[in-house]
């Protein structure tokens, strides 16, 4: 997919600034990352049909689970090193700070699903991998492979181009040039280029939602199939509390995307929730969140949405574009 960004959100009409886009409105308002269309219309539905802010964002990210958004969310994306799609998500209850998320989930389609089971039938936060597929199954979630044809494609591809692009540093055999198994040289030369990009897409996009009811309750969600070509194991940042995905009623709330390895050190979600928190105009709160990211790793890509309880929002910029659910 071309360089882009491209946010959606719902209803009314928009005031695009410029760089970033900002309105003040009537809530209820159902804000997402990317044009995941129909991402969008199922919290608004969800809504409208009297559901919670937490309904709203669990079936949002469930519709895109469904429809694989971009490859990068639910089954069938991002495969792994060895192949497999693992998924990480995470739903978040601004109204009692509740959290229930998951990461490195295996065989499991609804992520989203089952981090709110997470968070409604356990006193934890986050669970992983083949255990987080064991709770699942125990709350009646399917075990299946989550791996497509088009996944496969793209994991043979990757194996002929000799495993580029990888995430490996500072291992012999030379990581930016053959396959593995790696491991560490006997005498480390430290390659100091802490971060790269890693392809044309950058290899990721990611649904990130936030909802404000129109009681002003709070909620945020993430899911994502993560990295493409991953070290097995990875957990990205969108199950991470206060880095995917941040939600505070007395606020408003927050979700991110981008390189989760260099956002989840730097908390995005949480501070820009933090910035509104002091009186920052949400545009103003994702600025301040993606510049203070770039003084110390300048090429990162990476955005913050940003909503607070009045209806004001924030969105990166860039060829933002919106689409509008007709009235
Ligand atoms: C991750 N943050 O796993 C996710 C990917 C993403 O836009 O958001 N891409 O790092």
């Amino acid at each position: 997919m071309a360089w882009k960004w491209r946010f959606l959100l719902l209803l009314g009409p928009l005031l695009l600034g410029p760089g970033l886009a900002r309105r003040c409105g009537p809530l209820p308002l159902v804000l997402n990352t990317w044009p995941f269309q129909n991402a969008t219309e199922a919290a608004w539905e969800t809504l409208v049909a009297g559901g919670s802010a937490l309904d709203a964002v669990e079936s949002g990210c469930a519709a895109c689970e469904r429809e694989q958004c971009d490859n990068t969310v639910g089954f069938g994306g991002s495969p792994d090193e060895s192949g497999e799609t693992t998924l990480d998500a995470m739903i978040m209850d601004g109204t009692t700070m509740n959290v229930g998320a998951v990461g490195a989930l295996r065989r499991i389609k609804n992520a989203i699903g089952v981090a709110r089971k997470v968070l409604e039938h356990t006193a934890h936060t986050l669970l992983v991998g083949d255990s987080a597929t064991k709770f699942a199954k125990s709350m009646g979630f399917i075990s299946e492979d989550l791996s497509t044809n088009a996944s496969r494609a793209l994991h043979a591809d990757w194996l002929a181009q000799n495993c580029q692009p990888n995430y490996w540093r500072n291992v012999i055999p030379d990581a930016s040039k053959y396959c593995g198994p790696y491991k560490p040289p006997s005498i480390l030369k430290q390659d100091r280029s802490t971060y790269r990009e890693t392809g044309n897409n950058y290899g990721h996009d990611t649904i990130g939602m936030v909802v404000i009811h129109k009681m002003g309750y709070t909620a945020a969600g993430t899911s994502t199939n993560g990295l493409k070509f991953k070290i097995p194991g990875r957990v990205g940042d969108s199950p991470i509390p206060g880095a995917g995905a941040y939600a505070e009623d007395a606020v408003g709330a927050a979700a991110a995307t981008g390189n989760g390895d260099i956002m989840m050190r730097f908390l995005p979600s949480y501070q820009a929730v933090e910035y509104m928190r002091g009186g920052e105009d949400p545009a103003v709160a994702c600025q301040k969140v993606v510049s203070r990211i770039r003084k110390y790793f300048p090429n990162f890509f990476g955005a913050v949405i940003c909503a607070n309880v009045t209806g004001s929002y924030g969105i990166p910029r860039r060829d933002c574009r919106f689409g509008s659910r007709p009235q």
